[in-house]
């Protein structure tokens, strides 16, 4: 096992890592910005180590400035957290080139992940379902685009292969729409990616955002951690997520996961990983698969009691995976809430001081979160401040158990999206289970004020 780790992110998940270290008895070295320089999970690491100005490009983004620290302070392995270098090829590439381990995949994984169109390509080859369109990217003649268009079927959507995440789409709903709507993908996927490359799927009109969160050791052993319905999103960015996945039986979810599980031991995938998928009718359709450790990565701890950041360090220390796949099993249901400093209605940003910070508990509760009274939320990174999860038996006790957790919390100074899920928690369709990734944008276009 690694004896020290330098941790390369900020904020809630650079606490969550580096509690993940304490527990396996490595040491942490936080980098951080000179906005991060007072915060108490930098002065909680056991060593720490300024990579620069507060804007992420110049501290965060700054791939000689975090290998450097990790020479200086002699870390043996690197943790990217999400978001900044997390699924930056180049980054694991550098990383291992110095002479330290990237705690994800090999920089080839992450590459072909990265480029939407071999990923599918991937997974089609590896016998996961994905959503019909074209054999790879597109060609230039409209005469051959819409043949491929009308093979497919309208309406179609145009997908930036550089993408992902919901960047550089484009829906297409009658043919004298396509080659224009191809031309403006491309323009603007070269422009934002340095690559043009576009590809053609089905767009489906009102699917459920369903991931299955899977870990893997250098050995290809493989084991899926169930599923996760994030449908709960407005303009890409998750609000609340959820595990299980309200109404989807376990036989498909066995079925699909057994899929996932296969395809990382067909491309020699280690670490962690989430395919995600889209999930519509009764079948689900694979669209992209993130390399490294999300957000939601807490309602799949709960709901499996296994610890995933764990794992990931242990793969990455070309251990075996502790578990097999007969040993996971699911119990019970995990909701998380995303507490981001914004305005619950028009989702301005809203940093500064926090004033009060006082977090629920009891039974089934647990709060992700760097923050505390008299945090000064910085206004140059994403919003989201913490997490908020709750554990039950069952769907309605996790949602009785947030409901309780959202009243007990409070915070001051700052403005926050805790009213919002106040509310989302008591509504009726919700509650139901099962709503699509359209929900919150057509409820919030009805609760106007
Ligand atoms: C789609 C789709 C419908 N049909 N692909 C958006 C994010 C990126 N990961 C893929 N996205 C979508 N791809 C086909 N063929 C609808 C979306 C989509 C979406 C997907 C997941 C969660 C939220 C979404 C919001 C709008 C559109």
């Amino acid at each position: 096992m690694f004896k020290k780790i330098l941790i390369a992110n900020r904020g809630e998940i650079a606490l969550r890592i580096q509690r993940a270290c304490r527990e396996l008895d490595i040491r942490a070295v936080m980098v951080y910005s000179e906005a991060d320089r007072e915060a108490k999970y930098v002065r909680l690491a056991d060593e720490a180590v300024c990579i620069g100005p507060a804007a992420s490009a110049h501290s965060y983004l700054n791939m000689p400035a975090i290998i450097s620290a990790a020479e200086v302070t002699d870390a043996e392995a690197i943790h990217p957290g999400y978001g900044f270098l997390s699924e930056n090829a180049d980054f694991a590439e550098r990383v291992e080139q110095s002479g330290f381990q990237f705690i994800g995949p090999t920089a080839a994984s992450i590459r072909i992940m990265g480029d939407k169109v071999s990923a599918k390509q991937a997974m089609i080859r590896a016998g996961v379902p994905c959503v019909p369109g074209s054999e790879g990217e597109l060609p230039d003649d409209p005469v051959q685009l819409r043949r491929i268009a009308k093979s497919v079927g309208y309406p179609v959507i145009i997908k930036a292969a550089g993408g992902g995440g919901g960047r550089g789409m484009r829906v297409v709903h009658t043919e004298a729409a396509l080659v224009n709507a191809v031309v403006m993908t491309k323009a603007e996927a070269g422009a934002a990616f340095g690559n043009a490359a576009v590809y053609m799927e089905k767009f489906l009109q009102n699917p459920r955002h369903i991931e299955i969160q899977i870990l893997a050791d250098k050995f290809k052993n493989a084991v899926y951690l169930g599923e996760r319905d994030c449908s709960m999103q407005r303009r890409h960015q998750k609000i609340l997520e959820e595990s299980p996945a309200p109404g989807i039986s376990r036989k498909l979810i066995e079925r699909i996961g057994e899929r996932c599980v296969a395809a990382c031991k067909k491309i020699g995938y280690r670490g962690a990983g989430t395919f995600e998928f889209l999930y519509e009718n009764g079948e689900f359709y694979f669209i992209e698969m993130n390399t490294r450790v999300q957000v939601e990565h807490p309602v799949t701890e709960m709901v499996t009691g296994i610890d995933i950041v764990k794992t990931q360090i242990m793969v990455a220390a070309d251990m075996k995976l502790p578990f097999t796949q007969r040993q996971i099993e699911m119990k019970g249901h995990a909701i998380e809430c995303r507490i981001n400093a914004e305005d619950p209605y028009n989702f301005m940003p809203s940093p500064g001081r926090v004033t009060t910070w006082h977090t629920p508990g009891g039974p089934g509760v647990r709060v992700d979160s760097h923050v505390y009274a008299n945090y000064f939320v910085p206004p140059y990174y994403d919003s989201m401040v913490g997490k908020l999860i709750t554990y039950g038996d069952t769907r309605e006790q996790a949602m009785a158990r947030m409901r309780c957790a959202l009243l007990e919390m409070a915070v001051e100074g700052i403005k926050t999206n805790i009213p919002l899920h106040r509310e989302l928690l008591n509504d009726a369709k919700f509650m139901a289970g099962g709503t699509n990734i359209h929900y919150l944008e057509h409820w919030l276009e009805q609760h106007k004020r």
